[in-house]
């Protein structure tokens, strides 16, 4: 059984993680059109991943009785930088999802809500695993720098990547 607390945190998180999907599935589109199909690849596994985030907490809201509320999803910036700095705001928009689950965990201890304790667990190690991922190609993109050589073969690397749906328990 959740609380209204919860249940309204929750939902939430899920504006939150759709909004994610969002903004992956924009700078994905960016990137087709900028000729980067392995970085439209890497941003497109990006989004379906988000979405699966999305409906764990949906599926989780539901199987604890609560009630899913739907709100609005912000428009994302359309436009973007080099692909560095779209690494770097990848980053950042990573670090404001991993400081709002740690608010979820938070009120999920306070409220002595052990279930949701143990469900958001998986969310924690998926935050460390998603900035490590941002970090690694921030990394690999100042290697890079202007060498168009460079950015030709990260881009060949990217289209590798494929969605993988995330275990149920
Ligand atoms: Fe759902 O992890 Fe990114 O935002």
């Amino acid at each position: 059984m959740l609380s209204e607390n919860m249940t309204e945190a929750l939902n939430g998180q899920i504006n939150k993680e759709m909004y994610s999907a969002y903004l992956y599935m924009d700078m994905s589109a960016h990137c087709t059109y900028e000729g980067l199909g392995g970085f439209a690849n890497w941003f497109m596994v990006q989004y379906q991943e988000e979405m699966s985030h999305a409906m764990k907490i949906y599926d989780y809201i539901n199987e604890q009785g609560g009630k899913v509320v739907l709100n609005a999803i912000e428009k994302p910036p359309g436009t973007f930088g080099t692909p560095l700095e779209m690494f770097e705001a990848t980053l950042k928009h990573e670090q404001f999802i991993t400081k709002s689950i740690h608010e979820l965990v938070e009120l999920a201890y306070e409220e002595k809500d052990y279930a949701t304790q143990i469900f958001l667990q998986w969310f924690v190690t998926e935050q460390i695993e998603e900035e490590a991922n941002d970090n690694e190609l921030i990394a690999k993109l100042k290697l890079v720098g202007n060498d168009g050589n460079g950015l030709f073969m990260l881009d060949r690397e990217l289209e590798a990547r494929s969605f993988v749906p995330p275990a149920t328990e």
